[in-house]
């Protein structure tokens, strides 16, 4: 049979930590009788049995198969309630190796401890109430974080700003139904009063979540990061420039055209945004098979990059090339190098004048960057999930139709059809009114032990 994280009384197991060789390695379980069901194989079972949550216990944990010792641990003991899955739970610190956490699991597994599924821990503290979904996932945002910004902004998240915000506009959604419904079962006039009095802190609702969806292009940005890929003619200074950013020497720099073939990829903070950055092949056609090839492929990576830089060298001008690529991809940010050279040439309108080699023009060229990619100008705050951000756009356009019909004076029942559309939306994003399936697909990408 399929395990299924409905199951939530099975016993489970997985590494927490991940995988390769580190001093010391968390291995999770949780389950009712979780504790007494580890304690069997534990060299000291009375002690284990008998520890209150929150505590820590020292000692060997055994292979009942054979009685012999897989490790020498210390058990992190949780009591339910009060532990972060809400059941009887251990966390095992065990020695870091991949044989010992190897030998720990599968000791645990002798014990009818099944493997966990992925965030099937977070499924778990969702169901006991420890956290709604909008806080499930930002505990997994929180461990996928690359930035500052992108983890203090998880943690925000995770602090239920967004939560109680989503609530209290549920809420409201709840009362203007409550006041459409008794006029649909009483239709005298003294209580119609009361649907329109409701109108203005709808309205303040709707402004709510059209702020909490505007903020989405800029939490997703930090979250999820962007690719930036250096262009231009070969020469023009594109792998210094890619050095300068990454503060390190990795691509090669030298005066011959063409020293770049195989496109590069780095990572580097933009201003709190995590970028993947290319530096490519100088875009030049040549006879040279190895050359062309590298300018085949950097081509095809410029057509999926969410930015390109285009870098041309001030020293020797624009060419008929750079005109070419530029009104080809009017999306481009145009950057003009090697401004610390003597024979530097004017800088053309709309371009970026830089040095790659002094680091002048820099911050100007990194804040140029940041307001040309999606969500750039916002804020980390908002909803970083697509699944998030499309239910929140959902609930304001229903609730906004339902304010605008009943302006209108259309009948009630269609009313309170679009108030119903807006609770539905607003309780699948926290979680309460989400299926099964829906909440298996959302646990399903946390990764395993979470
Ligand atoms: N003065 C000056 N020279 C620079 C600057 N940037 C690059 N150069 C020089 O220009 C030459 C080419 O630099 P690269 O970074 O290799 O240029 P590229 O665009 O990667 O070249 P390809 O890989 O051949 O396409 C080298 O001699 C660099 O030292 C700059 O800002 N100022
Ligand atoms: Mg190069």
């Amino acid at each position: 049979m399929k395990d299924r994280y409905i199951d939530v009384e099975d016993l489970i197991a997985a590494r927490a930590t991940p995988p390769g060789i580190s001093a010391l390695a968390i291995v999770r379980v949780a389950g009712p009788g979780c504790v007494d069901a580890v304690s069997r194989a534990f060299s000291r079972p009375e002690r284990l049995r008998a520890a209150e949550g929150r505590t820590l216990v020292r000692g060997a944990l055994l292979d009942i198969r054979d009685g012999r010792p897989v490790d020498d641990l210390v058990a992190a003991v949780f009591r339910a309630p009060e532990s972060p899955t809400g059941q009887d739970q251990v966390d095992f610190m065990t020695h870091g190796s991949p044989a010992v956490v190897a030998a720990v699991v599968d000791a645990l597994a002798a014990l009818g401890f099944r493997k966990a599924l992925p965030g099937e821990f977070s499924f778990r503290a969702f169901v006991a109430g420890k956290a709604d979904l909008v806080e499930s996932e930002a505990i997994d945002e929180l461990s996928r974080a690359r930035t500052a910004q992108a983890r203090e902004a998880a943690l925000r998240r995770l602090g239920g700003g967004p939560s109680a915000e989503i609530a209290r506009i549920r809420t409201e959604v709840h009362e203007l139904l409550a006041a459409c419904e008794v006029l649909l079962d009483y239709p005298e006039d003294e209580v119609a009063g009361n649907l329109t009095s409701r109108l203005p802190a709808a309205r303040g609702a709707v402004e709510a979540l059209a702020k909490l969806s505007a903020g989405h292009a800029g939490a997703r940005l930090r979250l999820e990061g962007a690719r930036v890929a250096v262009a231009g003619r070969t020469n023009a200074g594109k792998s210094s420039l890619f050095n300068r950013f990454l503060r390190e020497e990795r691509s090669i720099v030298s005066d011959e055209h063409g020293t770049t073939r195989d496109w590069i990829e780095a990572s580097v903070d933009l201003e709190g945004i995590p970028i993947v950055l290319h530096d490519t092949a100088g875009l030049r056609s040549t006879d040279d098979r190895t050359e062309a090839e590298g300018v085949r492929r950097s081509r095809l990576l410029l057509e999926s990059a969410d930015l390109i830089l285009y870098v041309v060298d001030g020293t020797v001008g624009l060419a008929e090339e750079d005109g070419e690529f530029l009104a080809e991809r009017p999306d481009a940010l145009p950057v003009w190098n090697k401004a610390d050279a003597p024979g530097c040439g004017p800088v053309p309108e709309g371009f970026h004048s830089v040095s790659a080699l002094d680091g002048r023009g820099f911050q100007d060229l990194a804040l140029a960057m940041v307001a040309r990619l999606p969500g750039g100008s916002g804020s980390a705050d908002g909803l970083a999930g697509e699944r998030q951000a499309a239910l929140v756009e959902a609930a304001r356009a229903s609730l906004s139709d339902a304010i605008a019909a009943i302006g209108a004076g259309e009948p009630l029942d269609l009313v309170s059809l679009d108030l119903r559309a807006a609770s539905d939306s607003l309780g699948e994003l926290t979680g309460e009114t989400a299926s099964p399936d829906v909440l298996e697909t959302i646990f399903t990408r946390f990764c395993v032990g979470k």
